[in-house]
């Protein structure tokens, strides 16, 4: 399997104090903000180990959900797709986010999604060029489609993957990931969906869909904690995985793809 492009920087924002008002639809009860900052401190540490050069944004009480940098932006090779959140108390999030963009990208190039289009880059999945796109409770169709246009004029392909009848899932990349070349990792209900066919799908086993939300970060996949079958099954793969704990994200919606921008 071919590694993908190697990833030599990262922006995180620290959990805030009020990281429990965030939105969750999950009934694992609130998360302790203390561990959650350990488990981010240790995530950070991970991207460190795995070579990049990591920007830590200071809490920002406005947004307790603002940990998840990830939906905020789509950063790529060939520029940066700010989003605007279909959660409308995330929408504030953005304008942080491109400022510190604005160190390693001009925002001269930097483009938005607007008005009525809605886009969580959680639901944006790459793999080596081509774009898988999650229409989901978050992402609508306008969105994804100025995204789809905004990828074509950069020469990247796109497909959209629609996510809203199936269960479980927030966005498109809680229930998969790029691990490199051909290879994808989904959740069953994924699998089988025509934007996956003539990929080599690495099916999550049932019961641990959450660690679908692994990220291939240059030689190594980060994998949450907890899950053995996945991790077994990526090492069978012949990948290097580190798992990380991140049960108090999950308790929020998030998982380890959300807590970072990497390019
Ligand atoms: C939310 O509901 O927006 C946050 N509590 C969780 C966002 C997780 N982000 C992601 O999966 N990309």
């Amino acid at each position: 399997m071919s590694a993908p492009a190697k990833f030599t920087r990262a922006l995180v924002r620290l959990p805030d104090d009020n990281f429990a008002d965030g939105l969750t639809a999950s009934c694992l009860g609130p998360p302790n903000v203390a561990q959650a900052r350990a488990q981010h401190a240790n995530y950070v540490w991970a991207l460190e180990a795995c070579g990049l050069t990591v920007t830590r944004l200071e809490p920002d009480s406005r947004h307790p959900d603002g940990t998840f940098v990830e939906d905020t932006a789509l950063v790529t090779t060939r520029g940066v797709l700010l989003t605007r959140p279909g959660a409308e108390s995330r929408r504030g999030e953005v304008a942080a986010i491109a400022h510190a963009l604005e160190e390693c990208f001009p925002a001269a190039e930097t483009e938005t999604i607007h008005a009525p289009g809605t886009l969580d880059a959680g639901d944006v999945g790459e793999a080596d060029g081509h774009f898988f796109i999650g229409i989901s409770a978050r992402t609508n169709v306008a969105g994804a489609q100025q995204l789809a246009l905004w990828l074509a004029a950069r020469g990247f392909t796109s497909t959209t993957v629609d996510i809203r009848a199936l269960p479980g899932l927030l966005h498109l990349k809680s229930g998969f990931a790029h691990l490199g070349g051909r290879q994808l990792a989904a959740v069953g209900a994924l699998a089988a969906h025509p934007a996956l066919h003539g990929w080599d799908v690495l099916l999550v086993p049932p019961g641990e869909d959450y660690a679908a939300n692994c990220v291939r970060v240059n030689d190594v996949v980060l994998v949450p904690a907890g899950f053995p079958q996945t991790s077994a099954l990526l090492r069978a793969a012949g990948l290097r995985v580190v798992e990380l704990d991140v049960s108090e994200f999950r308790k929020m919606d998030g998982g380890l793809s959300c807590l970072s921008l990497r390019w």
